[in-house]
């Protein structure tokens, strides 16, 4: 526990939360260690992701122009991001009711944690914080296709909490939006947030022969667990945004009724009826279960 634990769960008295959860950024009550934090880790992974998230991604964070200047003050960056998409992020204490956080994308706005992680836990989050959240995600959401595809899927997470479906949409999301990826004439590139503001998974997810990596299907993928403690098993890759845009527009209801007569996956399965682009080794998540 640190010192901040009250500001970041939302039960500091001093704290202003409203009904929607959102709370000032409090930009000016950030330290230098946290500035520090976000450098570390933004110059980390700017170094690292040309090449390996889509163009859009690279480019989304070149428009952005975060420069050296350490968390981005919301203020100034909605400035930019409203200008292209409509979009705006707005800070809240941690991880939110599901509700909320599908009302808040159903219009276009993209609750970001303001904490950000210690200099001693740069590689571990329990909660997303900034540096995921903002670098993370923000990039993408410059992108007209990507930031309708959010929105849709605020609106379909708040259908699918009226239908008792939210467990197999949140693998949609789980799977796209955090952990996708996308095949491209150039070859596999990253789009999902978790990957792209994680050094270690972007060289797994892309480089190590232990992980499956699969063509997207989405019923194969609302029935499909995950690992939210490690790395995943399986990465799902789409053509292009267009894809998941597509899914916008499409009715969930009759796939959602077909899903109680239908088993789930596990996060490591290959099925018969799969689009392999690579068959895992599964070779990191069998050491880890020898060693644990
Ligand atoms: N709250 N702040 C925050 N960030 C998230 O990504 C988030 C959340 N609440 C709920 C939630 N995600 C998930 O349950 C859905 O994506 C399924
Ligand atoms: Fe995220």
């Amino acid at each position: 526990m640190d010192g901040r634990m009250g500001l970041r769960r939302g039960d500091d008295p001093d704290l202003a939360v409203a009904a929607d959860y959102t709370i000032d950024q409090g930009w000016d009550s950030y330290t230098d260690q946290d500035h520090a934090v976000w450098r570390t880790l933004f110059r980390r992974q700017a170094a690292l992701l040309p090449g390996r998230a889509v163009p859009g991604f690279v480019a989304g964070l070149a428009d952005l122009d975060f420069g050296d200047g350490g968390i981005p003050d919301f203020r100034r960056l909605n400035e930019t991001l409203s200008r292209r998409t409509g979009w705006q992020v707005v800070a809240v204490p941690g991880l939110v009711p599901d509700a909320v956080f599908f009302d808040h994308l159903a219009n276009r706005r993209f609750p970001a944690g303001r904490f950000i992680r210690r200099p001693d836990e740069l590689d571990y989050l329990e909660e997303p914080d900034v540096f995921h959240d903002v670098f993370g995600h923000v990039p993408l959401l410059m992108d007209p296709v990507f930031a309708d595809y959010m929105q849709a899927y605020g609106r379909g997470g708040l259908r699918a909490l009226g239908l008792g479906v939210l467990h197999n949409l949140a693998r949609l999301y789980w799977y796209t939006v955090e952990f996708g990826l996308m095949e491209t004439a150039e070859g596999l590139r990253i789009y999902g947030a978790g990957i792209v503001s994680s050094h270690a998974e972007v060289l797994f997810s892309l480089d190590s022969p232990s992980p499956n990596r699969l063509g997207f299907d989405l019923m194969r993928l609302l029935r499909t667990d995950y690992r939210i403690d490690d790395f995943q098993e399986t990465y799902f890759a789409i053509d292009g945004f267009e894809t998941l845009l597509a899914l916008a527009d499409l009715d969930f209801a009759p796939l959602y009724a077909r899903l109680p007569g239908l088993p789930d996956f596990a996060p490591g399965d290959v099925l018969p009826g799969d689009r392999v682009l690579h068959r895992g080794d599964g070779g990191y998540h069998a050491a880890k279960r020898k060693a644990g």
